[in-house]
């Protein structure tokens, strides 16, 4: 897809999809390499701790993902070259499992000063309507609603945030992806998506970028790490790349860096 198709959809819609960006023999090694972590480190490598806030700094092809030109080159399209990555947390919906993400604006309760954000969500398994694929409302990032948090155990989201509004189903578009393939959200369009009902783990990557010159209003201390570019405006707190798989240096950098975000994402004063 042209840069300039990119932008434009994804100021008009949205969101943007799909985008190729790796062979579906790339995306099967990658995933590989997730579930060959998860059998060797359950303890760590789960929904809960490293794969839910910062898996690129301990998970070095999780780091490598983040960088990859096609990946970023999307994204540069629409929030120029200097580019940090805000978190990557893991959304794992393991087959016939009841798990899902209610309608949701991600800035509305993320305390940036901004919304230059874009999220690259990577299928590493097929993300089609059975597996409970993203759903967007075209449009509706111009919209700021209230949320209230639900804290449904089989919520995805950190606090079950749901919007205080009734969505139409019919206004959304399933977003289904093959291995390989993503799409672009923008912080406030609604989104959401449904249980996984298929015979396969629905495994995807959602990768935050933002341009080096945000901010963190809220919670203070934030960590980025640069993808892309130069960061000439140090906002964020540098983040160092992973120097092996769950290596112990990086393990205690990474207990600091997620605990930190953490501590913003369950602030229930957020707004
Ligand atoms: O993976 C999903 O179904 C939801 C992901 C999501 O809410 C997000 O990336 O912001």
């Amino acid at each position: 897809m042209l840069a300039s198709n990119i932008k434009d959809r994804f100021q008009r819609d949205g969101f943007v999809f799909p985008i190729d960006v790796m062979e579906s023999a790339a995306a099967a090694a990658y995933r590989a390499r997730l579930e060959a972590a998860e059998t060797a480190f359950p303890d760590l490598v789960n929904a809960k701790t490293c794969l839910r806030r910062y898996p690129n700094l301990v998970l070095p092809f999780v780091d490598e993902i983040s960088r990859l030109p096609a990946v970023t080159d999307a994204v540069a399209a629409i929030l120029g070259e200097d580019l940090l990555a805000l978190d990557c947390p893991f959304f794992i919906k393991e087959a016939g499992t009841d798990d899902f993400v209610s309608w949701h604006q991600d800035l509305t309760y993320w305390g940036l000063d901004g919304e230059e954000e874009v999220t690259a969500w990577i299928a590493l398994s097929p993300a089609t309507v059975a597996s409970g694929c993203m759903r967007f409302v075209a449009g509706s990032q111009t919209q700021t609603v209230d949320h209230r948090d639900t804290h449904d155990p089989r919520n995805l989201l950190t606090r079950g945030q749901e919007l205080t509004v009734t969505v139409s189903e019919d206004a959304a578009t399933e977003v289904e992806l093959r291995p390989g393939q993503m799409s672009l959200h923008h912080g406030k369009v609604f989104h959401a998506s449904h249980p996984n009902r298929s015979g396969d783990r629905r495994i995807g990557l959602a990768i935050r970028y933002i341009p080096t010159r945000m901010r963190q209003v809220a919670g203070g201390n934030m960590a980025a790490m640069l993808v892309r570019g130069r960061d000439d405006h140090g906002h964020f707190r540098p983040c160092r790349p992973p120097s092996g798989l769950l290596v112990d240096a990086d393990l205690a950098h990474w207990r600091e860096i997620a605990g930190a975000r953490n501590a913003v994402m369950l602030d229930e004063g957020v707004a």
